[in-house]
């Protein structure tokens, strides 16, 4: 009997943390339905992304290239849809593609998605509520909650599809992404719940990088419109700070509540539909998220809670339910293990590899287990330096390059007379949450010159020669 090309339905949130999934140890919140998909199949605990912000993490997704070479190193970059994309190449091997969702990769002229026979996205990062997405081109108005929108349009897809061919459909939602608005059905959860904080909630900073003693992303630069309501008055510092610690985290919670009834009710259509053997299903993040860890809100950084994607595949076909996998995964390598389980030839210019062996339990010998990093912002509302590091499964070594400078390209005054580059050395088997900074250690000077050799290599491997 030939082979069915399996169907593949990519679920992708944007900002959504691993640890805040039950399924990933959460301490703060339980996602049935993620933890639902997680038992069905594959939970991979070191996946990565290479860019930890969303419209690179999205085109290096498409493109299995890094942000460099897809042309997507910042927000304000367009994916260029001339270039060769997964979609396309599906497409022209016999899939049925289809995006359903956020894009946030640019609008009109070369910018609109390519390779998919159907595109329903929204404009830029679109509206939680009432939304207005784009029908191939076509801007209509939508009634209702954007997460709740998304799912309902992606059933309708794949229940409208040609059953003749295999289906590659991309559902992308807004949520969990900042300014973080819950819907009806979930605005009351939490109400009289104290979230806890996490460890390194105060975080001193203590000798580590100025990079990360200065930045615009502290708990206490939530504003009272990410809140959602005025600041009460009387409170201390440590008080507000926690106060606006609840209020933040309430929200994003909510969002992710829905996501996880909406993976539900996807994941309860292709049961009934008989779709679920025949069917890749992958819920991830376009990266992960700072939760008060570090005393921080937003991602960027090339740290644990940021760098980490949730990465959630089942194919009962090949993977057997339960399987948790530890080997050093990227976003890289996404589009590479697609091409991989529909049978088709991988590009040689694309930069990753496919993972489909390991999802199956068996790791090839030459898994490198080494993700190279490149943070390219050099400006921005985060005040986040620009860095680039390799992560491998016991250490990770961050060199930030220069100053970080604010929206308005104004350097942040706490920087302007260091010196750069300042380089960050963690030994993730002693110390996960990333606080002792070992660089200067004369004990790990071996590790430092050794791991210095292999980022400069990969960096030129993989062909990023600047600076
Ligand atoms: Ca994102």
């Amino acid at each position: 009997m030939k082979n069915k090309q399996p169907n593949i339905l990519f679920i992708m949130t944007d900002d959504h943390a691993a640890h805040a999934m039950s399924c990933y140890g959460s301490k703060v919140n339980t996602t049935p339905q993620m933890d639902r998909l997680a038992d069905m199949g594959a939970r991979f605990d070191n996946c990565f992304c290479t860019n930890s912000i969303c419209a690179p993490s999205r085109a290096v997704i498409l493109s299995g290239k890094h942000s460099h070479l897809n042309g997507v190193k910042t927000l304000e970059d367009g994916f260029d849809g001339r270039q060769q994309n997964l979609p396309k190449i599906l497409k022209a091997h016999g899939y049925q593609t289809s995006i359903i969702g956020k894009w946030h990769l640019g609008h009109g002229g070369n910018y609109d998605p390519t390779g998919f026979d159907y595109w329903n996205i929204f404009h830029g990062q679109g509206d939680y509520i009432n939304p207005k997405l784009y029908d191939m081109g076509e801007l209509k108005q939508h009634i209702g909650y954007a997460t709740d929108i998304v799912t309902d349009l992606t059933i309708d897809w794949i229940k409208n599809r040609d059953e003749e061919k295999p289906f590659f459909m991309m559902c992308h939602h807004k949520a969990p992404h900042r300014h973080w608005v819950p819907d009806e059905k979930h605005k009351d959860m939490y109400e009289d719940v104290e979230i806890p904080v996490p460890d390194t909630f105060n975080d001193t900073y203590e000798g580590r990088s100025d990079a990360v003693k200065f930045n615009l992303m502290k708990i206490e630069e939530l504003t009272e419109f990410d809140l959602k309501q005025p600041f009460p008055e009387g409170l201390t510092d440590a008080e507000l700070k926690h106060w606006k610690y609840q209020r933040y985290m309430k929200d994003y919670l909510k969002c992710i509540a829905s996501v996880d009834d909406n993976i539900g009710r996807l994941l309860d259509f292709l049961e009934a539909e008989g779709l679920i053997e025949d069917t890749i299903v992958v819920y991830t993040s376009d990266q992960g998220f700072f939760l008060g860890d570090h005393g921080w809100f937003d991602k960027r950084y090339m740290l644990e809670e940021s760098l980490r994607m949730p990465f959630l595949m089942s194919y009962p076909r090949a993977i057997k339910p339960g399987t948790v996998i530890n080997e050093l995964v990227s976003n890289l390598d996404f589009a590479e293990t697609f091409l991989d389980y529909a049978g088709i030839e991988i590009p040689e210019d694309m930069q990753g590899r496919s993972f489909r062996t390991i999802a199956e339990g068996e790791v090839p010998e030459d898994w490198g287990n080494t993700l190279y990093y490149r943070y390219w912002v050099y400006e921005g509302e985060h005040g986040v330096s620009p860095h680039y590091g390799i992560r491998t499964l016991d250490y990770k070594l961050i060199c930030y390059l220069k100053e970080a400078r604010d929206f308005n390209g104004v350097c942040l005054k706490e920087v302007e007379d260091k010196e750069w580059p300042q380089w960050e050395l963690f030994d993730l088997r002693t110390d996960s949450e990333e606080l002792r900074n070992v660089y200067d250690d004369p004990a790990y000077q071996t590790v430092v010159e050794e791991l210095k050799e292999k980022l400069y290599a990969l960096k030129a491997q993989y062909q990023d020669y600047e600076d």
